[in-house]
C-alpha cells in the first residue's frame, strides 16, 4: 500500500494538517493539469513529486504568447507548495527556438553566485542585466506564495521606456519559460518527523495556481491598439502587416519596412505592377540601379513585382513575355495588354515587335511572317548571301569544289560529284564521310541474288 502510494501523484494541504490525497484526472477537483495554471481560477497545476524520482526537481513550464509582446511583469501565484528554491525565468523572442535567462532565483546570494555567476548579484547598471533575486525562495509561506517579477522597474531606462532601445528589447518575448531546478525542501522543525518519514518526498513538488503576465503589444508604432478580440493582435496601419506590424503588406514593398518614429509614420508604399501582380518584394540592388518605377512614376525604391499575370513580365510587369506583343489598343493596366505573336514560321524565333506584332526574323529572312529572303540574300527558303563576284573572288577551295569557279550571282561553288553545299563542304545524298564523300552501299544481307546484281553493276560500271 505504501509503495503503491509512493508512485502516485499526491497532493497535500498543510492547513489541514498533513492531509494528502491522490490525483485523479477523472475528478476535476483532483486533477491538476497545466491548463489550471492559466485558467484564472483557484484550480492549480502540480508537478510529479520527488518520490517518483529526483529528476522531477527539474521541471519546465512554458508559455506561448503567440506573438511578440513587451512584457512588463510576470506574477506567479503558487498553490499548496512553497515557492521553488532555485529556478530561472527565461524568455524567447524567436517563438521558442532559443531561450535566454531573464531573471534568476535562489535562496541566498551565495547560491546566486555559485549557480549563476557573480554578475547576477551586481547592481543593475544596464537595462538588459539578468539579476538574481533571493527574496522569493524563502520557505514561507508554505502555501499560496507569490512571485512578482518586474522587468522594467528599477532599471535605468524605466522612466523613459519608449526611448530606451535596450530596455524595449529586453522586455520582448514570444514565449516565457519557468525553468525550475530545485524544490524548496521543508525543514525538519516544520515537518515534524520529516527525517524519519520515508514518504516525505511525496510533499516535494511544484504547484502553481495561476500565472499573470502584464505587457503590451509590440506594434512598432504602426498600430494604436491591440485587438483584444483577435488574440491581442496589433490593429496595423500604414500598410503594415503581421502580428507586430513588422513587415509591409503584400504589394507594398516599394521601400524597405521601417518602424514608425515620432517624426514619420514610415508608411509602406505600394509597388507599381500596372495591375498585373498582387505582391512584390524589395530588392536593394534594383533600388541602387533605379530600375523600379514607383506609383508616382519616379524611379525610386526597389519594388519588384512577383508573379506578373496577363502574359506580362519585368520589374513593374511592364513588358510582354516572349511570344507576345504589346497591344496598341489597350492601356498598360489592361488584362488584354499582351497579344500572342503570330509567328509560327521556321525562320523566326517566335517573338514579334510591340505595337505592330511584326515577327522578328532570323538573319537572312524578312517579311511580316519571315517568308522571304532579306535584302542581299536569295533563293528562299535557303536565302544564300548574294555575291557580287568579280574575277578571282569566289570563296571556293577545299576538296569538294571543282575548279574554283562559282555562280556570279549566288557565289555557289561548282562542286565535284558527291559534294554539295554553298561551298561544296558537305557530302551529297548517297555519299558519306566528308571530305572523302564515298559512295554508300548498304547491303544488309549478301544473298546470292544481291551478289549477282552487285557483280552485274560493277560490270556495267567498268564499261
Ligand atoms: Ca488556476
Amino acid at each position: 500500500m505504501w509503495l503503491k502510494e509512493l508512485y502516485l501523484l499526491v497532493f497535500c494541504a498543510f492547513h489541514q494538517g498533513q492531509y494528502c490525497d491522490i490525483c485523479s484526472s477523472a475528478n476535476s477537483n483532483k486533477a491538476h493539469p497545466i491548463t489550471n495554471a492559466i485558467d484564472g481560477t483557484e484550480r492549480w497545476w502540480q508537478s510529479p513529486p520527488l518520490s517518483r524520482g529526483l529528476e522531477f526537481n527539474q521541471v519546465n513550464v512554458t508559455l506561448d504568447l503567440g506573438q511578440l509582446f513587451h512584457v512588463a511583469y510576470v506574477l506567479i501565484k503558487f498553490a499548496n507548495s512553497p515557492r521553488p528554491d532555485l529556478w530561472v525565468l527565461e524568455r524567447s523572442t524567436d517563438f521558442g527556438l532559443t531561450y535566454e535567462p531573464w531573471q534568476y532565483f535562489a535562496s541566498s546570494k551565495r547560491d546566486c553566485i555559485e549557480k549563476f555567476g557573480q554578475h547576477t548579484v551586481d547592481r543593475i547598471t544596464r537595462d538588459d542585466h539578468a539579476i538574481c533575486t533571493t527574496e522569493y525562495s524563502r520557505i514561507v509561506p508554505l502555501e499560496n506564495g507569490e512571485i512578482v517579477v518586474s522587468l522594467v522597474n528599477g532599471r535605468p531606462g524605466a522612466m523613459n521606456f519608449s526611448y530606451s532601445p535596450l530596455l524595449r528589447n529586453f522586455t520582448k518575448a514570444t514565449n516565457i519559460r519557468l525553468r525550475f531546478l530545485q524544490t524548496n525542501t521543508l525543514l525538519g522543525h516544520l515537518m515534524g518527523k520529516a527525517l524519519r518519514d520515508p514518504t516525505v518526498t511525496r510533499r516535494y513538488y511544484y504547484s502553481i495556481k495561476d500565472i499573470s503576465i502584464g505587457g503590451r503589444c509590440v506594434c512598432h508604432g504602426h498600430a494604436d491598439v491591440c485587438d483584444s478580440e483577435n488574440m491581442l493582435q496589433c490593429d496595423c496601419q500604414h500598410n503594415t502587416c503581421g502580428g507586430s506590424c513588422d513587415h509591409c503588406c503584400p504589394g507594398y514593398n516599394q521601400f524597405p519596412w521601417k518602424p514608425a518614429t515620432a517624426d514619420s509614420a514610415n508608411e509602406c508604399q505600394p509597388c507599381n505592377c500596372n495591375g498585373h501582380a498582387y505582391d512584390c518584394y524589395y530588392d536593394p540592388e534594383v533600388d541602387r540601379h533605379k530600375a523600379s518605377r514607383s506609383r508616382e512614376d519616379k524611379f525610386e525604391g526597389g519594388g519588384v513585382c512577383i508573379d506578373c499575370q496577363h502574359h506580362t513580365t519585368g520589374i513593374n510587369c511592364e513588358r510582354c513575355i516572349p511570344g507576345y506583343y504589346r497591344s496598341p489598343d489597350h492601356p498598360i493596366d489592361s488584362p488584354y495588354i499582351c497579344y500572342r505573336c503570330n509567328c509560327e514560321s521556321d525562320f523566326t524565333d517566335g517573338t514579334c515587335e510591340d505595337l505592330t506584332g511584326r515577327c522578328y526574323c532570323k538573319p537572312n529572312y524578312t517579311g511580316e511572317h519571315c517568308d522571304a529572303c532579306a535584302e542581299g540574300y536569295l533563293n528562299f527558303p535557303h536565302c544564300y548571301r548574294k555575291w557580287r563576284v568579280t574575277s578571282g573572288t569566289c570563296q571556293c577551295s577545299g576538296p569538294g569544289q571543282y575548279d574554283g569557279s562559282c555562280d556570279s550571282e549566288t557565289g555557289q561553288c561548282l562542286c565535284r560529284t558527291g559534294f554539295q553545299g554553298h561551298l561544296c563542304d558537305q557530302c551529297a545524298p548517297g555519299y558519306f564521310n566528308y571530305p572523302l564523300c564515298q559512295r554508300e552501299f548498304t547491303l544488309p544481307h549478301r544473298s546470292p541474288a544481291v551478289t549477282w546484281c552487285l557483280s552485274l553493276c560493277l560490270f556495267c560500271v567498268s564499261f
